[in-house]
């Protein structure tokens, strides 16, 4: 199923190792209808990884046939437990593979070897065998109320379903993403980002391996306005899961829209609040909010980009903040003692620093970091950034990279007011010692997940989405099963 133009060699980490470069359509690696390429690079020198198959429209064209051609005639047969065993195959062949593909995720996107396998690739893992236990219960509801009739409802896969996803995780975002829509019945066109094609494919080899039928699963790297639009456009989709920006989020719905109106769910930006109150064990609070926005290098979602910290304490956290800061060794991604990579590319780096700029402009206080590390690939030092008033670009806008904006604040009031002052509402955390006011603060944040004594914590389980610009629907735990199912109700007269 893989052509000797597909595999490419690449130097991972201290071996040379084979990589996917193909469009993965109809199980099998082929080349885009147009011929065209386009390069991957390594964030932590710039230099190109592969050249990987563009895909385009006449591509998507091509997947959504024969994933359509395949849920009607193999995968809608394919029963739930079943479905399950091979969600599980899948999983266990990424955990056998686990090593090989940590390491092409650290160097197609800059995080870590070792937090990519610890951190994306178990999560995945075990994210998969989650949706894996879910396959044989999609259940629906019996009512018997009148007695001439019996009601009862059937929730149904979608069928066709185009799933886009980013490159701050790609491989744990296309686990969400397939896990689910799997596990509930569906087939689907993934459409990895285009700054890290090279992990969804990877993970493409395992699925055929599994035993997965060809057709279920479709891998077509591409561009967003491209790729992206022709597969939410096209009219046998009928439903899309995108994760990315909030720009893109909305071209996508306008095109869904557009379309066939097929179902939609988005997650997407943030500027989620940490509020640190007077109470809180500093070192816990200080620990917890170096992971909330200095994790991935500040490429997170739902980084805690705003701290607000109580006035009483404002010295001796920001003292501690520093500390913890200037503690982390930025480096190559397969160095064992480097903590933080490169960003993702040099459109990123350069947002990132314009964004630090702009704060210290408006007043900020550079605590520490501000600048670009080193003159090869994209790093840029922690950075924290006190006194930043409300009103300042770097509060309010995403800057998704490792800097913090840090005020202070006198009142619980006062602070959940500034606090939903957003147009984001992924997430907030809040760091106190006092259990009535860590869940009188937690329900009155407007955020689709409140962390408390804690934040970036991530299990299968617990859903996980927006409020506001930040997106709708939820992924992981039971609420994803909604996103790929529809609702039938049948109704039968028992009577006359
Ligand atoms: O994202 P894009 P970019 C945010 C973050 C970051 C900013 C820009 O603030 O700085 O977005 O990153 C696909 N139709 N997030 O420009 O463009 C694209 O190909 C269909 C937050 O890289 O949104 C990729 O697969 N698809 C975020 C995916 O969308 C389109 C993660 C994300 O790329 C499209 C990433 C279109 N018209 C960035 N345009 C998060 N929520 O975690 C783009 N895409």
């Amino acid at each position: 199923f893989a052509s000797a133009s597909d595999l490419v060699d690449v130097q991972l980490g201290k071996e040379i190792s084979k990589v996917h470069t193909g469009l993965f359509i109809n199980g099998s690696f082929v080349k885009s209808a147009s011929g065209k390429t386009f390069k991957t690079f390594n964030p932590a020198n710039g230099e190109v990884i592969a050249e990987v198959q563009e895909g385009d429209k006449a591509d998507i064209e091509a997947a959504v046939k024969t994933a359509k051609a395949t849920y009607e005639n193999v995968w809608s047969k394919v029963e739930g437990a079943e479905r399950g065993r091979l969600l599980w195959r899948l999983a266990d062949l990424m955990e056998r593979d686990i090593k090989k593909l940590a390491a092409l995720e650290a160097l197609d996107n800059g995080k870590t070897a070792a937090v990519a396998e610890a951190g994306d690739l178990r999560l995945a893992i075990d994210c998969l065998k989650y949706y894996a236990g879910w396959a044989d219960k999609i259940e629906g509801k019996v009512n018997m109320d009148k007695s001439t009739y019996m009601n009862y409802t059937r929730h149904e896969p979608i069928g066709v379903v185009g799933q886009i996803i980013p490159w701050n995780f790609p491989i744990l975002m296309f686990a969400w993403k397939l896990g689910p829509a799997l596990a509930c019945g569906n087939v689907t066109i993934v459409k990895p980002s285009e700054k890290t094609p090279l992990t969804a494919l990877a993970i493409a080899a395992p699925v055929k391996e599994a035993g997965i039928p060809d057709g279920v699963v479709n891998v077509v790297p591409g561009y967003g306005p491209t790729a992206g639009a022709a597969l939410t456009a096209h009219p046998d989709v009928h439903k899309i899961a995108f994760t990315g920006s909030t720009r893109a989020g909305r071209i996508v719905m306008e095109g869904a829209a557009k379309s066939n109106l097929k179902k939609v769910s988005l997650e997407l930006g943030g500027k989620s609040p940490a509020i640190v109150f007077d109470d809180a064990d500093i070192d816990q609070a200080v620990n917890w909010c170096k992971v909330g926005i200095f994790f991935n290098h500040g490429q997170t979602c739902c980084a805690s980009s705003r701290v607000f910290v109580h006035e009483s304490i404002k010295d001796k956290f920001l003292a501690a903040y520093k500390k913890a800061a200037e503690s982390i060794k930025l480096g190559d991604q397969f160095d064992p003692t480097t903590d933080q990579g490169p960003q993702i590319d040099e459109t990123q780096l350069n947002t990132i620093l314009s964004y630090i700029e702009h704060g210290k402009q408006e007043g900020a206080t550079l605590v520490t970091g501000g600048k670009r590390a080193g003159t090869k690939g994209y790093f840029v030092e922690p950075t924290i950034l006190a006194d930043v008033k409300d009103t300042a670009k770097i509060w309010q806008e995403e800057i998704f990279g490792p800097v913090v904006a840090v005020s202070t604040f006198k009142t619980e009031e006062e602070v959940l007011k500034r606090a939903n002052d957003s147009n984001y509402g992924l997430a907030a955390s809040l760091f106190t010692k006092d259990l009535n006011r860590a869940v009188r603060v937690s329900n009155k944040l407007q955020a689709g997940t409140v962390w408390v004594n804690c934040h970036n914590v991530f299990d299968q389980n617990t859903p996980f989405g927006g409020y506001k610009e930040s997106g709708f629907g939820r992924e992981l735990g039971e609420y994803a099963l909604e996103l790929y199912t529809q609702v039938k109700t049948v109704k039968i007269n028992l009577g006359q």
